[in-house]
């Protein structure tokens, strides 16, 4: 179909050249008494509209004239594209989600009267999102941030989302301050400089003003900050919850989600470099992993806490900026999920995942955390924006519950439901006074714990057990290895050397140095600061386990990454870098042969590979020529670069024969742990395998004197 367009340029011509037929020949204009607001003091005068004696013009002034509106399919298409984006996310803006199933290992109904929970090997399907906190919806996925953790269980009584993080803690204890910590934390509001970074002078300002941001901070100065994919993270509930029995018997709990494929996290310069070699490396790595059906899996589990242990283990179970020790309270696996199927539209399904913390099922309660209290009202009024004011967003195919909604709760923009009760009111009698209203007794609703009862004065105050904000954060680098310490440290020291100011500078050092003297005396180092004295009476030596995300070796070797570099001058070269290539296929890995240009068996280009890219480097027996002459097919000197870089990144490399050249030219220490040579590679095959599980050598960081 084709629109007729009626040329503006013309019409405007007729236009000026004619008297308007509607003008008034004298008399009284009626339109005139409406220039003037009546009553008001002047101000809206200035918005007041006359169109008397006027041509029209288009919204931004002066037009040059209609083009016919007839043209319904234009008009359509370009309504429909003008239309295409809702509000992104005001925080959690960057992620990627799967689907997939929750098995339970048994029957929970002990504890809980959750239904998802209560047989064994009963299985619910999920909808798991990650995510960046700071970031837009652009930005990369190797920014240093906290990363989400959005777990939806469809269970057979309704939808419980678990809206966690993988680290552990947060930043703030009270809702009032979470639009205090973003707007510190995302750009600045007059140049929106810097994207997905908190290298900037506001964010450290808020941190060093809130004492309580520590213990979050010092996990994303971590591995955790920069995982190696979102497989490789763990997640947390972080804020203490309920589970409640069909007895009304109510415990607190904790959530925690343990990677099956072990945690993993890259160094910061492979995560800046990643950002730019390849800013959507996390979804894409979960994407291809799952398409190639590696399917990621998490053991579930729960620390059991009873009611009366909220202050038992001398810090505060409502407050989300402390861990609970698994020394303290061990954790009890319950089941286990696995993604298993990628989505088939982002739009229709990630973006339009709309959590909340509310959406709970019978056999789960809150608690009384303020911060978790905050989010209850947060996530639904955010939903509300996002979905252009509809309470409908419930009804978005990826929001609906796999059950039936009976409700009284009517009508809105986009209802999508078809209500044939024409009673929607309780109670009545007109539809025999359904739906009921369920209860504890009847129609298994919803619940709180019967005994909860909450008292205290209305003030605006934070709790006294809230105040201590230094010891977990020790307690977490009590725990790390003298090479994650020092990542932490120099991860600190790359923050706030981008911090302009001297005095945030140096009360961020204060604080840290109720952390530890050590850690303050290790930055002020780098900033060219005084070291501060010690501040003793903070200070303990205790540990926790398992918080490290280096040294725990990887479960296999599958979806890792491998280049293996070849020559197309060689022959013999890319057939070796070809079986290697099949070896490793086998055992699940992701190989790729890298060489000057693409050819049989060659799957990358040294212009388009780099060692970011890749777990571990092989260089293949006969590659001298790449190593030793340059080549106008790559950049000067890149293959030289690609086995420095990996070895510098931590990563396992190995030379076969003539090979070992990469070694010289790069001046890697065949000596130093992850460094494998042979002239065949059979006999390193092994040993090139355990370094990947291993995945980082940390030796080969230098660490302060
Ligand atoms: Fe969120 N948070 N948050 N948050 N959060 C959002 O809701 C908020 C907090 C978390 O994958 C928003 O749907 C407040 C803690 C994740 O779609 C918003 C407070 C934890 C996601 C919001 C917190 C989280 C969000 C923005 C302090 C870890 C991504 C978009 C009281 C336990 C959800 C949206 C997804 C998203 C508010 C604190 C995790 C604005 C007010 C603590 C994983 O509603």
């Amino acid at each position: 179909m084709r629109g007729t367009i009626l040329s503006g340029i013309v019409l405007n011509a007729l236009l000026a050249s004619a008297a308007c037929p509607f003008m008034q020949a004298g008399g009284e204009n009626p339109h005139e008494k409406r220039d003037k607001v009546t009553g008001d003091d002047g101000f809206l005068d200035q918005f007041v509209v006359n169109d008397a004696n006027t041509y029209t013009t288009t919204d931004f002034g002066r037009g040059r004239g209609p083009t016919l509106l007839e043209d319904f399919v234009m008009r359509t298409k370009i309504t429909r594209f003008d239309h295409e984006r809702i509000p992104e996310r005001a925080v959690h803006a960057r992620g990627a989600a799967a689907h997939g199933y929750f098995e339970s290992y048994g029957d929970w109904s002990n504890i809980t009267a959750a239904s998802f929970l209560n047989t064994a090997g009963k299985q619910t399907p999920i909808f798991l999102r990650f995510s960046t906190v700071a970031g837009s919806r652009g930005s990369a996925d190797t920014a240093r941030d906290v990363h989400g953790f959005s777990l939806r269980f469809y269970t057979d009584q309704g939808n419980y989302d678990i809206v966690g993080n993988n680290i552990p803690v947060f930043f703030i204890q009270d809702a009032i301050q979470f639009p205090d910590l973003i707007h510190a934390v995302k750009p600045r509001p007059d140049n929106e400089i810097p994207q997905a970074a908190t290298a900037h002078d506001s964010a450290w300002d808020f941190f060093s003003s809130n004492p309580s941001t520590m213990h979050t901070l010092m996990w994303a100065l971590s591995g955790h900050g920069i995982p190696r994919s979102f497989r490789h993270i763990d997640g947390f509930g972080v804020h203490t919850f309920r589970f409640v029995t069909d007895e009304g018997k109510s415990k607190l709990i904790k959530w925690h989600f343990k990677s099956k494929q072990g945690r993993a996290s890259v160094t910061w310069p492979e995560a800046q470099a990643l950002a730019g070699k390849n800013a959507d490396y996390h979804r894409q790595d979960l994407h291809d992993a799952i398409e190639n059906g590696h399917f990621p899996e998490w053991e579930v589990g729960v620390q059991i806490m009873e009611e009366s242990d909220v202050l038992r283990f001398g810090y505060d179970l409502l407050d989300p900026t402390k861990i609970v020790p698994v020394e303290d309270v061990p954790i009890t696996p319950i089941g286990k999920f696995i993604l298993n199927r990628n989505t088939m539209n982002y739009f229709a399904e990630t973006e339009q995942s709309m959590f909340c913390p509310g959406h709970i099922v019978r056999g789960i309660d809150f608690s009384e955390d303020p911060l978790l209290q905050g989010r209850l009202f947060s996530y639904v009024d955010t939903q509300l924006n996002r979905n252009m004011g509809s309470p409908n967003f419930e009804q978005i195919p990826i929001n609906r519950p796999r059950v039936t909604v009976h409700n009284n709760n009517r009508d809105g923009a986009g209802q999508q439901m078809l209500h044939s009760n024409i009673s929607p009111y309780s109670e009545n009698t007109l539809n025999e006074g359904a739906p009921y209203a369920a209860n504890m007794t009847h129609g298994q609703g919803f619940f709180t714990a019967p005994e909860r009862r909450v008292n205290g004065a209305y003030i605006r105050e934070k709790s006294p057990t809230f105040m201590d904000f230094w010891s977990q954060p020790r307690l977490f680098l009590n725990s790390l290895s003298p090479a994650e310490l020092q990542m932490v440290i120099n991860a600190a020291r790359f923050e706030l050397s981008n911090v302009k100011s001297k005095n945030v500078q140096k009360r961020v050092i204060a604080q840290f140095n109720r952390i530890s003297n050590e850690l303050a005396t290790r930055v002020a180092k780098a900033l060219g600061l005084e070291a501060p004295a010690p501040e003793t009476k903070y200070y303990h030596n205790n540990k926790t386990s398992d918080v490290s995300t280096f040294g725990n070796p990887l479960s296999s070797i599958a979806t890792l990454n491998v280049g293996i570099l070849a020559s197309t001058s060689s022959a013999k070269s890319v057939a070796q870098a070809q079986e290697i290539a099949a070896a490793l296929k086998a055992k699940g890995a992701n190989p790729t042969v890298i060489a000057e240009h693409l050819a049989d068996g060659v799957g990358a280009t040294y212009s388009g590979a780099d060692a970011v890219l890749f777990d571990g480097i092989i260089i293949a027996d006969d590659t001298r020529k790449v190593f030793t002459s340059q080549s106008s097919l790559y950049p000067v000197g890149r293959p030289v670069q690609i086995v420095r870089d990996a070895f510098y990144y931590g990563k396992p490399v190995a030379a076969v024969g003539a090979g070992k050249a990469g070694f010289s030219q790069a001046a890697v220490d065949e000596k130093v742990k992850g460094v494998y040579t042979a002239d065949a590679w059979a006999n390193i095959e092994a040993e090139f395998e355990t370094g990947l599980k291993q995945f980082k050598f940390l030796d080969r960081f230098p660490i302060d004197e």
